[in-house]
């Protein structure tokens, strides 16, 4: 199969709008063309800087504007973070991000700390994620210098639909810095959120930009909205678990080599439904009792649904290794 980045907005329209059975069939076919679909990629996030931020993403806990329970925090200390990612390592993750509650990296001494995070993290062998938010050229080749493996940075919807939900930067800013990173030769993670009050149109132009990058995003996470008290879209219904394997299996067919990772949202779903996401070609998740602020499953639960589903956890990329991390060498302490 060749990969395509010359997708059509029809064509995404006409594979999202297949009956479910038949979608899920295709994308399960493409997925087991170029993924081992017992496989699953188990990664961890940090919140390194929480809270204060000076966007307005009308989703986010973090904004300063809005007023949540999330506790401001400055950045954390190194060692901290390099505790935290043993633990991470120790519990069966192959992939740690760290994210920052910041509009953009400033070149100052938080930076060159993240770069020693970015370094400590790198030493351990794992694959070392970032977000915070825009990058320039320059910072960008200044965290692959000290071992970035990929960075994170979401288009969150389609363009049409950014503004109702951000104000404070555009979309070509958001596609400026996936640029950049790509320029650094870093791994690029890119996808969106549904259930920000986005029309189906919306969700395919989301598609249709990522999967019409030159090069498509090497991960492509889906996150459902987890509404948070205080922001804009707290009241937000929960999306159906229909239009969530919709969006997993449409990425899934259109750029079948990427990692799709069922995101936020996981901690409402059932471990059925979490198994038709897999089904539907997600193949990664964020494991670890919470994503930045919000609540995750906690190990013990995943580990079981592992266990259950016969999936076992990706190796790193970086570990060399054939096989992956088996899940019964999981320490039950974490
Ligand atoms: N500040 C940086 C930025 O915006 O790129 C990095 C951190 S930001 C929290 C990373 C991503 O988390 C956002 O782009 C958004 O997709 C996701 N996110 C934030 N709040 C969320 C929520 N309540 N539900 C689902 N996803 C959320
Ligand atoms: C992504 O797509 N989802 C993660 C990660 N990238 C940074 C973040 C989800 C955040 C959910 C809300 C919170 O926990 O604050
Ligand atoms: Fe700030 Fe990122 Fe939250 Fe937007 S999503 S408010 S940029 S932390």
């Amino acid at each position: 199969m060749i990969i395509r980045n010359d997708w059509t907005r029809e064509e995404i329209t006409e594979i999202y709008n297949t009956s479910v059975m038949d979608l899920i069939y295709r994308a399960a076919t493409v997925h087991r063309a170029y993924h081992d679909p017992n496989e699953v990629q188990v990664c961890t996030l940090l919140s390194v800087k929480t809270g204060g931020c000076a966007e307005d993403c009308a989703y986010c806990p973090q904004a300063a504007r809005y007023h949540t329970d999330v506790k401001v925090e400055k950045l954390m200390e190194v060692e901290k973070v390099i505790d935290s990612a043993k633990r991470a390592k120790e519990s069966g993750s192959t992939r740690f991000c760290m994210g920052a509650a910041w509009r953009e990296v400033r070149d100052n001494r938080d930076f060159d700390k993240v770069l020693e995070m970015v370094k400590g993290v790198n030493n351990m062998g794992m694959e070392v994620c970032c977000t915070l938010g825009m990058l320039t050229e320059e910072q960008a080749e200044k965290l692959k210098d000290a071992g970035l493996y990929a960075y994170n940075h979401n288009l969150d919807t389609s363009e049409e639909h950014y503004e109702e939900i951000i104000s404070t930067r555009t979309y070509d800013d958001r596609l400026d810095t996936l640029k950049n990173v790509r320029k650094a030769k870093i791994s690029v993670c890119s996808g969106g959120i549904i259930g920000l009050g986005e029309r189906d149109e919306d969700r395919i132009g989301m598609l249709h930009t990522l999967s019409t990058l030159e090069e498509h995003p090497e991960s492509v996470p889906v996150n459902a909205l987890v509404p948070v008290k205080g922001t804009p879209l707290e009241n937000q219904p929960r999306v159906s678990i229909w239009e969530m394997i919709r969006m997993i299996a449409t990425a899934r067919i259109i750029m079948p080599t990427s990692m799709v990772r069922l995101s936020a949202g996981r901690e409402v779903m059932s471990l059925e439904e979490q198994a038709m996401c897999f089904m539907a070609g997600a193949n990664s998740i964020f494991a670890g009792e919470k994503l930045l602020t919000t609540p995750n499953p906690d190990i013990d639960q995943d580990k079981q649904m592992f266990q259950t589903l016969n999936l076992r956890p990706r190796a790193s990329f970086k570990d060399g290794q054939e096989t992956a991390v088996d899940i019964q060498k999981i320490p039950e302490q974490v």
